[in-house]
């Protein structure tokens, strides 16, 4: 018998990818806009910018520029964690980090869906930031458990969604009309539902205690609140927006302007008002709720663990300098402040990787590649790694970030749930809880990176013919 041709994860990935934008240009507008003008920004950044055009044509990262985007939803229970944990595994994806939100007032924790190997997040970059509800940081009894029944209730998997999910566990990979059959299925978990699952009380009791928890248990599934779209300038596509009828958050999330980004930079626009049918209300006397916004990002390098604490620790100064949260009245300030504290964050490649402070990916260069040839043998001792960079053999880019930062994801969170909805849950943070109602443990993003950078230097030694020691 011969083996079925499985469709690769990958492809499927991609697919699914585009289908949930085409979902969300449908569902919100503005979204489409938001596209158009982080792509007018991108095209003129490649334009003006020779040095970011190359470099991103040596790393690859130039093909997958327009496919980038991340997505985010909201979950009530372990069940729809691990299941989703399972659909998402059909398209490649694997849950990466730990993100406890409760610190910042918000009664999630959360990870993200993603790729993991550099080769699959060429193909498709897609990442889906997914949050649990953590129904326990109720405190009344009653709303709690009402909750918990109503979300026991609910079923955000189509039946053959979840077929298809088995048969990919049993058989190892889906045929590619089942792979297509699958994508359109799955979909449907993240559409927007306008009937909601409770009556026009119910949700105001929900939405008193937090708004947040009434977005996840009123709904029939957890629909995408965003879709975010990858921008080389977060800050002309911050300042264009207003122009297209846009209105940005006050303060761009994350570190501030750099010759050389890290990290991760995001801002977003305020959620919509949108109708809702409560279960005691008919057609024309509808409800509304705010659940989608729209949200951009600039990516930069990912930090080591020393590269990572100096940024949490500059990042905490600023806001410990700022009297209060960053919000309209202090954005000026805050931006300020951000600037003064991370000009210790040194703003140049090479500092930056002597310093231990990012992950790079290194390649052989055209000079490299002539002198490994007429060296021949003789270069086979132990080659150093710096030394071939000195002698421009080898040339090192920085590794992209592709993960989230949780402060930032709070900011997020808490300028579309409106100022008011902080709450105090103390830090309860529990990552073994998370991992039993995921059913898996997270992956450490850390490693990951580590891993990337190693094969590539694998690679640079592959080519020379050399011995290379491992960098870490
Ligand atoms: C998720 C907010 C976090 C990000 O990019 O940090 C996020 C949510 O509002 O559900 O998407
Ligand atoms: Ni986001």
């Amino acid at each position: 018998m011969s083996t079925p041709a499985f469709v690769s994860p990958d492809t499927l990935r991609g697919r699914f990818s585009r289908a949930m934008s085409d979902m969300y240009k449908q569902e919100v507008p503005l979204y489409g806009d938001l596209l158009a003008l982080v792509g007018e920004v991108n095209s003129k950044v490649l334009a003006e910018q020779p040095a970011v055009a190359a470099s991103l044509h040596r790393t690859g990262e130039i093909e997958r520029l327009d496919m980038e985007r991340h997505g985010a939803i909201r979950l009530g229970s372990a069940y729809e964690l691990a299941t989703i944990r399972r659909l998402f595994a059909v398209l490649g994806m694997q849950p990466v980090g730990y993100y406890d939100l409760t610190s910042a007032g918000v009664p999630v924790h959360s990870t993200a869906f993603r790729a993991v190997h550099e080769h699959a997040l060429q193909t498709s970059p897609f990442r889906v930031f997914t949050s649990l509800l953590r129904l326990e940081l109720i405190d009344n009894p009653a709303l709690r458990q009402r909750a918990q029944t109503i979300l026991d209730q609910r079923q955000i998997f189509t039946p053959l969604a979840l077929s298809l999910i088995e048969q990919f566990e049993r058989e190892g990979g889906l045929s590619p009309a089942d792979g297509e059959t699958f994508v359109e299925q799955a979909l449907e978990t993240f559409r927007w539902h306008r009937e909601a699952t409770v009556s026009a009380t119910e949700y105001q009791a929900l939405h008193d205690e937090h708004r947040l928890i009434a977005d996840v248990v009123a709904f029939k599934g957890p629909h995408i609140n965003h879709l975010t779209p990858r921008t080389l300038d977060i800050d002309q596509v911050q300042a264009g927006m207003p122009g297209k009828g846009i209105a940005p958050k006050a303060v761009i999330e994350g570190p501030p302007t750099r010759r050389h980004p890290i990290l991760l930079r995001q801002t977003s626009f305020k959620a919509l008002q949108e109708h809702v049918a409560f279960t005691d209300q008919h057609e024309g006397a509808m409800g509304s709720h705010t659940a989608r916004f729209g949200e951009i990002e600039q990516r930069g390098a990912a930090l080591t663990a020393k590269g990572r604490a100096l940024y949490d620790r500059l990042l905490n100064a600023s806001r410990q300098a700022l009297a209060g949260f960053p919000a309209e009245g202090n954005a000026h300030e805050y931006m300020a402040l951000l600037g003064e504290q991370f000009s210790e964050f040194p703003d140049d490649l090479m500092q930056m990787r002597e310093q231990g402070l990012a992950f790079f990916r290194y390649f052989v260069t055209d000079e490299g590649r002539e002198a490994g040839a007429f060296a021949g043998k003789t270069r086979s001792h132990k080659g150093d790694l710096q030394s071939l960079v000195e002698a421009g053999h080898v040339r090192f880019e920085p590794l992209v970030y592709e993960d989230f930062l949780p402060v930032s994801a709070a900011g997020i969170f808490q300028s579309n749930l409106g100022d008011h909805a902080q709450a105090d849950y103390g830090t309860q943070s529990n990552q073994a809880d998370f991992e039993r109602a995921l059913g898996a443990k997270v992956i450490d993003e850390l490693g990951l990176y580590a891993e990337t950078e190693q094969r590539s230097i694998e690679q640079c030694a592959r080519e020379l013919g050399v011995e290379l020691q491992a960098l870490r």
